[in-house]
């Protein structure tokens, strides 16, 4: 009689949660919605986002259609339900901060992943796949682009500064931030301009297959 095997194998995994953080304005809304709808997206007026939501989108991964429900979080922390109940069952973390703010990096990533490893149940943060994105990367210096002039600086120019953080400062970051943990990514991307958004979501997703089928211990 063959013998079973001690482990029977994992399911295929078919929904992926993911759960975008970052700071207010950081361009977590634009940054999925861009994902969501690629070379048709254009950017809409600010709008804040309300406590949670989520959207679907489905995607073709190692050969298999999937389901990705990303989670759009507000900036603002307050309007997060005390309990935390969204941050039940997530796979994978997007971490977003505005490269031309450094407020907006660490230590507000410090605080965004420790709110979430406080309050989510995470069966092994070692496991736990974090993409951080560093949006508004490559684009144009807007107070360059336009006139030059110089003078009292206005909301509008200052958002569009110069670059703040480094790719090996972010690097750096992610290399000591959860022990033991080597899933850590880095994507320089532009919701407005598109680059890299996909690769970034997607990279989170794919990460959460390999952990899902022990390709990561
Ligand atoms: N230039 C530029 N502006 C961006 C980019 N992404 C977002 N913005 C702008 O930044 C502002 C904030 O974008 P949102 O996507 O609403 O930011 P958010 O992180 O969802 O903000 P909250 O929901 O309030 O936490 C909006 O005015 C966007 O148009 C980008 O890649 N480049
Ligand atoms: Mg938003």
């Amino acid at each position: 009689m063959p013998s079973r095997p001690l482990t029977p194998p994992k399911r295929d995994k078919v929904n992926i949660k993911l759960m975008v953080l970052g700071d207010l304005r950081v361009g977590k809304t634009s940054l999925i919605q861009r994902f969501l709808r690629g070379s048709a997206f254009t950017m809409p007026k600010y709008k804040p986002t309300y406590a949670a939501d989520f959207v679907h989108k489905n995607v073709v991964l190692r050969d298999k259609p999937r389901t990705l429900q990303i989670w759009d979080t507000s900036g603002n922390e307050r309007q997060r339900a005390p309990d935390r109940a969204f941050f039940k069952g997530v796979d994978a973390l997007v971490l977003v901060f505005d490269q031309r703010r450094a407020s907006t990096f660490a230590p507000a990533l410090d605080r965004h992943l420790d709110d979430f490893l406080a309050h989510a149940a995470c069966p092994d943060p070692r496991l736990l796949p974090v993409v951080v994105i560093g949006n508004r990367a490559g684009e144009k210096n807007e107070s360059e682009a336009t006139s030059g002039t110089t003078g009292k600086q206005s909301e509008s120019e200052s958002e569009g500064g110069e670059r703040e953080v480094r790719r090996s400062e972010v690097e750096a970051w992610c290399r000591g931030r959860v022990e033991g943990n080597r899933l850590f990514a880095y994507f320089e991307a532009s919701a407005k301009e598109g680059a890299h958004v996909d690769d970034a979501f997607l990279h989170a997703a794919n990460a959460v297959l390999d952990v899902h089928h022990g390709a990561v211990h």
